[in-house]
């Protein structure tokens, strides 16, 4: 079933993906996992393709330890769609203070630009523990109704639910992605008193 250069290595039962992962990072000979509903497998090596490993329907597949995306700091990289991310549980919002957070681990906030990413970030989202809220990276702060990414790129990809974007009270101006709407997005306010978390990424070559 596995490279005969990997290990399964603990395996802990009934955890999400996200305790999966950090429990992944506790161990220095972790590399990479499987999930799947509870499930976790860490090995020590990773894989050179997936898509012909995964045991069962239903499985994902995570390499934790790979170049350019640092593991040990608790991102992960995900292969089929060349992504490194981190969610942070975050806390009270400051949207400005979560943008630094991620700048200050050589990243930004997640960026999501197509509907599959849209789609791998909801269903990792869905397995993990975070506020009711999940900031990523898009602003209309400097023109209302168009939102950029902080490159000044304009954005081309939306995921909006209902009536969003709708500005409510003339000050929203972040892009937040709501588990409790099918983890389509919304915009909000920038700096309130309830919690968010956010998504951090590094970009990859
Ligand atoms: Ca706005
Ligand atoms: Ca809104």
């Amino acid at each position: 079933m596995y490279p005969q250069n990997t290990a399964d290595l603990v395996v802990p039962e009934n955890i999400t993906t996200f305790e999966c992962l950090l429990k992944c990072g506790e161990n220095s000979r972790c590399m990479s996992i499987f999930t799947n509903n509870g499930q976790c497998h860490h090995f020590n090596g990773g894989f050179v393709d997936n898509t012909m490993l995964l045991p069962n329907p239903g499985w994902t597949f995570y390499n934790v330890y790979t170049d350019g995306c640092p593991v040990r700091n608790g991102y992960i990289h995900n292969r089929q769609h060349n992504l490194c991310y981190k969610l942070h549980l975050g806390g009270t919002r400051d949207s400005y203070d979560f943008m630094t957070t991620c700048t200050s681990e050589g990243g930004e906030l997640m960026r999501i630009t197509s509907q599959e990413i849209q789609d791998h970030i909801s269903a990792f989202l869905a397995d993990a523990t975070c506020h009711f809220v999940v900031l990523i990276q898009g602003s209309d702060r400097n023109s209302e109704g168009t939102f950029k990414f902080e490159d000044g790129t304009v954005m081309q990809y939306f995921d909006w639910y209902g009536t969003e974007p709708n500005n409510h009270l003339g000050d929203e101006d972040f892009i937040f992605i709501v588990p409790g709407q099918g983890f389509r997005w919304g915009d909000g306010i920038d700096v309130a008193s309830t919690v968010s978390s956010f998504i951090c990424q590094i970009p990859m070559t």
